[in-house]
Parts: C-alpha cells; sequence; structure tokens
C-alpha cells in the first residue's frame, strides 16, 4: 500500500495534475484499488434544511441574500419533515444524508438546538448524517458531536490566493479554524471545493494542497464544477470543460488515497460515459436526488440507470469509519 502523506509541494501536485489525461486516470485508477473497493459508489443525499437570506457575499451562491436570484427564501424546516426527507433517502439507498442551512455561522439559539434534534432523529435511522451550517465554535462543534453527527462539510473553495476574488465576508483562515474545531470534536471533516470560479491550474493545485497538507485529510473532498446562477456575479462563467473536473478529481485521489472523492455540484451536465472517467479516476461518492440545494441534479431514476450500466452498486453507511486518513 502507497503511504499517506502530508507533506505534498505545489510542485509534486501540479505534475500530477498535468499528466496526459489517460495516463492520470490510469494512475489514480490504481491508488483508488489500493484503498477503495472499485465499483463502489455512495450515494448521499442533499437537503436544504434553511434555504437563502445568508448575510456572505460567496459570489457563486445563489443563497446570498444581496444578490437576486430566483431561490424561495425558506426558514428552518421542522424536524418531522426532516426526518421524512431522510426516511425517503434511505428507501432510495442513501447511506448518508447531509443537511445544509444558509447560514453564515452557527448562533446557540433555539434554531440550533432544533438542528441538534434533527442531528438525533437522523442518527437513530442508522444513516451518516452530515451538516453544512457555516462557520462553528469549538463548543458548537462538541455539541454536534454530542447529538450524534458523523460528519460536518465546511469547503475550502479554492486557494487562498484566489479566495478574497470570491468571498470577502470572512477569511480563508476562519474557514481552516472551523475545519479544526469540527476535526478536535472528532467529527468526520468533508471539505473540498469548486472549480470555474475563474482560477488558474495553479489556484486549483493550491487548494489541493491545502487540503492534502492538513493533519489528518478531510474524509470526504467534494469537488463541485460551479453550477452558474442567474442573479450571482458569476452567472456568465463558463461551465468548466469536462476533462478538467476529470483531472481534479484524479489528483485528490493520488494526494488523499483514502479519502472519499465526492462527484458533487455540475453532474447534471454531464454525460454517462463522463461521469464513468471519474469513476474511473476514484470519484466514489454522488450526491443524488433531483435538487442539490437550490440547483437541480440528475433524476434520481437517471443515476439509478447509470449505476445499472457501469455496473456501480452503493455503499453501505460507516464503512470508511475505522480507515486512517
Ligand atoms: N452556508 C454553509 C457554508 O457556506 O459552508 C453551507 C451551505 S453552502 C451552499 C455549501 C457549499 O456549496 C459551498 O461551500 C460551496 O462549495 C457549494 N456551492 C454553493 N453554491 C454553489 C454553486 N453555485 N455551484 C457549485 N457549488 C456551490
Ligand atoms: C458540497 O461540496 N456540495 C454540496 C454540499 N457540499 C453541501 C452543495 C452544492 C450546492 C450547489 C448549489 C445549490 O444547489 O445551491
Ligand atoms: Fe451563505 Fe454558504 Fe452560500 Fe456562502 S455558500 S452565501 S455562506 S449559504
Amino acid at each position: 500500500m502507497s503511504i499517506i502523506r502530508h507533506d505534498w509541494t505545489a510542485e509534486e501536485i501540479s505534475d500530477i495534475y498535468n499528466k496526459p489525461l489517460l495516463q492520470l486516470i490510469m494512475e489514480a485508477g490504481n491508488m483508488h484499488s489500493q484503498y477503495h473497493k472499485p465499483g463502489e459508489v455512495q450515494i448521499s443525499s442533499l437537503l436544504s434544511i434553511k434555504t437563502g437570506g445568508c448575510s456572505e457575499d460567496c459570489s457563486y451562491c445563489p443563497q446570498a441574500a444581496r444578490f437576486h436570484t430566483d431561490i424561495k427564501v425558506q426558514a428552518l424546516m421542522k424536524t418531522d419533515e426532516v426526518v421524512k426527507a431522510a426516511e425517503n433517502a434511505k428507501a432510495g439507498g442513501a447511506s448518508r444524508f447531509c443537511m445544509g442551512a444558509a447560514w453564515r455561522e452557527v448562533r446557540d439559539n433555539r434554531d440550533f438546538d432544533r438542528v441538534l434534534d434533527m442531528v438525533k432523529a437522523v442518527t437513530a435511522m442508522d444513516m451518516e448524517v452530515c451538516c453544512t451550517l457555516g462557520m462553528l465554535t469549538e463548543s458548537q462543534a462538541q455539541k454536534l458531536a454530542d447529538a450524534g453527527l458523523y460528519a460536518y462539510n465546511h469547503n475550502i473553495d479554492t486557494s487562498a490566493e484566489h479566495y478574497e476574488q470570491i468571498i470577502t465576508t470572512r477569511k480563508y483562515e476562519d474557514r481552516l479554524n472551523t475545519l479544526e474545531h469540527v476535526r478536535n470534536a472528532g467529527i468526520s471533516v468533508c471539505s473540498g471545493g469548486i472549480i470555474g470560479l475563474g482560477e488558474t491550474d495553479e489556484d486549483r493545485i493550491g487548494m489541493l494542497l491545502t487540503l492534502s497538507n492538513l493533519p489528518k485529510h478531510p474524509e470526504s473532498v467534494p469537488i463541485n464544477a460551479l453550477v452558474p446562477v442567474k442573479g450571482t456575479p458569476l452567472a456568465d462563467n463558463k461551465r468548466v470543460p469536462f476533462d478538467e473536473l476529470v483531472r481534479m478529481v484524479a489528483t485528490a485521489r493520488i494526494v488523499m488515497p483514502a479519502s472519499a472523492v465526492r462527484l458533487s455540484a455540475g453532474r447534471l451536465e454531464m454525460s454517462i460515459a463522463e461521469q464513468a472517467l471519474c469513476f474511473l479516476a476514484g470519484a466514489n461518492s454522488i450526491f443524488a436526488g433531483d435538487k442539490l440545494l437550490t440547483t437541480p441534479n440528475p433524476e434520481f431514476n437517471e443515476d439509478m440507470e447509470m449505476f445499472r450500466i457501469l455496473g456501480l452498486t452503493p455503499k453501505a453507511a460507516f464503512a470508511d469509519k475505522l480507515v486512517m486518513q
């Protein structure tokens, strides 16, 4: 088995990222099969439990209050509605259920108490429960851990250098601090980013450098392709060509071999054949269901057809719990 490294250099990652595509896919696939069962892909389900009205200015995001997008603002859902959605997700083969809230940060109030109840209720259903609620303090992370939370998603999104072109209302450092709070509370870390924000290849490499040199690799690394949304500053950005997404997935797989690499936003625009290249290159998780948080995703039945055609099998919950990253 190759060794998990935390001392990657930008040059090394750049050499990997820039390999001829088929060679890169083969090397990543090789690495993938050393640490994971090829063809096993986790189905994760996403639910926006509080939508829109966010005070941050993330320029990709349709949920920022300051941009005029077509989304419907919605207050925090009721716990029983969330449990129903989780039951449906589980019935559809999902082993992970991720709840997202358009908050800048968590506040210690009744809404947070309700989220803690949601976490307890869905955890009792034997699913990996994930939340993405914005920044957390150490004590909030601990409360989530005490409620049974399995994972927390908090993306670094891009390189430190490019970050301020994309978001001005918080710092890269803030994101890293929250990740540390999550890690210290013993919660599984989910952190990745977005390509298609107008970043350079160096920024993409820089993002992977930051993630792969964390003291422990995130157990899950979502790679999103920007979904340009009307009303956001990045509405007119060009769609990311599929080969760049494959490159990103493959490089993430090689530098963080034991982590789950999640093929996240952007699948709607990809053919089954293009997604197949991502699975060959080490992607082993998708978000299924016809909506991500606010934007469309492939129909559930289409994804099941893709699983059938490619011979993919859904991964069970907690399968990675004992793997060292
Ligand atoms: N407010 C919390 C936060 O920012 O961490 C949680 C929700 S936020 C919508 C979760 C992640 O979704 C972001 O970090 C970003 O990576 C991703 N995201 C948001 N809008 C996107 C878009 N238009 N295209 C692709 N990914 C997007
Ligand atoms: C992640 O990296 N991607 C998901 C999940 N984590 C929370 C969110 C994608 C959101 C895409 C835009 C939207 O649907 O609002
Ligand atoms: Fe708010 Fe999260 Fe959207 Fe940024 S990405 S505007 S923090 S919901």
